[in-house]
């Protein structure tokens, strides 16, 4: 491995402490940068020997409300002391009211309630595969599934069975049937796809592991009218974009286009616990019938108190304008340092890259910005994220420029 545990220099005794406890018992499926992360709050985070780094990945955009938001460590303090588990065997006096602000926030009839995005996204091509049998007539066993290339929608079985990279898909087959792969933001490749068999078209409305990358101004809306044409759901995976991400409360919001389903996830967990949920209208999420599908945990009044405090913070902070308003500052910014590597600057609202030239091994620059105070990762080598908690203030974000310019400009 390049970045061998030998040539890591020290980070002080408890860190490479903690480091070598976690590679000496833990499967090695990450490679993570040196920093050992304690305590945190908004958008600062504590190593055990004290140094501060302000979190520029966010949890992949699963901190957006920030570290311990109050609110929501209030809700989930509040809600342990009463009842955390139940099962769907039984009601609880907490999941009502989650899939309601759900269904208000988010515009759609129904949610089914989950824990992770890959579970979301398992759900709603279960959905898609049932509603395509026995609304759309499509003989069960023969449904379609279009997804896009370099497409990031979680790491089970099915999922990497149409993913095209290979780190995540390679030495898991028997890959599962059923899913057709085309160019992202181009339409009329999904035009020439479809079939009768044809159920759904799941797409990321920006595509985040491959790169931050933002279709063209467009893409969605024609995308949108294909799939009413041809009678094929739209399944937008809002996991990593969704709840104000991209300076909208979710990514479609951009183009005007509603989705017949969203995949949601990260965020609406609040940065505390694993929450996630299909929405769709009742013609699509009605499908399901008792006993075909479920969860344990899915549901849970802990999980469904948090969220709600969540989504109360996203809209009482209104964080989709902050992040609208910051991005603009923070690309701006990036494009004034002058760094003769950097290839482009993208991103929308608080979901921002920069990419560095075909080549360029990006890993040297992020430990060299967590040296100075900011943690960011990398993707595909040469394109680092920025994506800060919601909750970062001007300031703040002047502060991390000034960081950045100063690695950048010594590459
Ligand atoms: C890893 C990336 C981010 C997602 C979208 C579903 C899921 C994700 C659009 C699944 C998860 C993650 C998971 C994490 C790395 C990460 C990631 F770099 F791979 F692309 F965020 F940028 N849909 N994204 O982005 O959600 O089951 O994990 O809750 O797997 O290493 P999950």
């Amino acid at each position: 491995m390049a970045h061998s545990e030998a040539t890591m220099p020290s980070l002080g005794a408890k860190s490479d402490a903690l480091v070598q406890q976690s590679e000496s018992f833990g499967a090695h499926n990450y490679h993570p940068l040196p920093v050992v992360i304690a305590t945190a709050k908004g958008v600062w985070v504590e190593d055990p020997e004290g140094r501060r780094y302000m979190d520029f990945l966010s949890a992949y955009s699963a901190v957006n409300q920030g570290h311990r938001h109050p609110k929501i460590i209030g809700a989930l303090k509040a809600q342990a002391d009463r009842c955390t588990l139940t099962s769907r065997a039984f009601y609880n006096d907490k999941m009502g009211d989650f899939l309601e602000k759900l269904c208000r926030y988010t515009g759609y009839e129904m949610a089914l309630p989950m824990n992770t995005g890959a579970e979301a996204v398992e759900t709603a091509l279960k959905m898609a595969r049932m509603w395509g049998h026995k609304v759309k007539g499509v003989p069960d066993g023969k449904q379609e599934i279009i997804c896009v290339e370099e497409n990031f929608h979680g790491r089970t079985i099915t999922i990497i069975s149409f993913s095209t990279d290979p780190d995540a898909k390679k030495c898991y087959g028997p890959w599962t049937p059923g899913f057709t792969v085309i160019p992202y933001d181009d339409a009329q490749a999904l035009e020439r796809a479809i079939t009768p068999n044809t159920v759904a078209f799941l797409v990321e409305p920006i595509q985040g592991e491959a790169g931050v990358h933002v279709p063209s101004e467009g893409y969605l809306r024609q995308v949108r009218e294909i799939c009413t044409k041809h009678s094929v759901l739209m399944i937008a995976d809002e996991v990593q974009t969704g709840f104000c991400r991209t300076g909208k409360k979710f990514a479609c919001d951009h183009e005007g286009v509603r989705p017949d389903a969203m995949c949601l996830g990260k965020a609406l967990g609040g940065g505390v616990f694993p929450v996630s949920a299909v929405v769709a209208d009742r013609k699509a999420l009605g499908v399901f019938t008792p006993g075909t599908h479920g969860s344990t945990f899915g549901g849970n009044p802990l999980g469904a108190a948090v969220a709600i405090a969540a989504l109360e913070v996203l809209e009482e902070e209104k964080l989709d304008q902050r992040a609208e308003e910051l991005g603009e500052l923070v690309r701006s910014e990036l494009k004034k340092i002058s760094c003769p590597k950097i290839t482009q600057v993208r991103g929308k609202g608080l979901l921002n890259a920069v990419v560095f030239e075909e080549g360029f091994e990006a890993w040297d620059v992020c430990v060299a910005l967590k040296e100075k105070g900011l943690l960011a990762k990398q993707t595909h080598g040469n394109i680092i994220r920025f994506a800060p908690p919601l909750v970062i203030t001007r300031d703040e974000v002047m502060h991390a420029i000034g960081i950045i310019r100063e690695v950048f400009t010594a590459i």
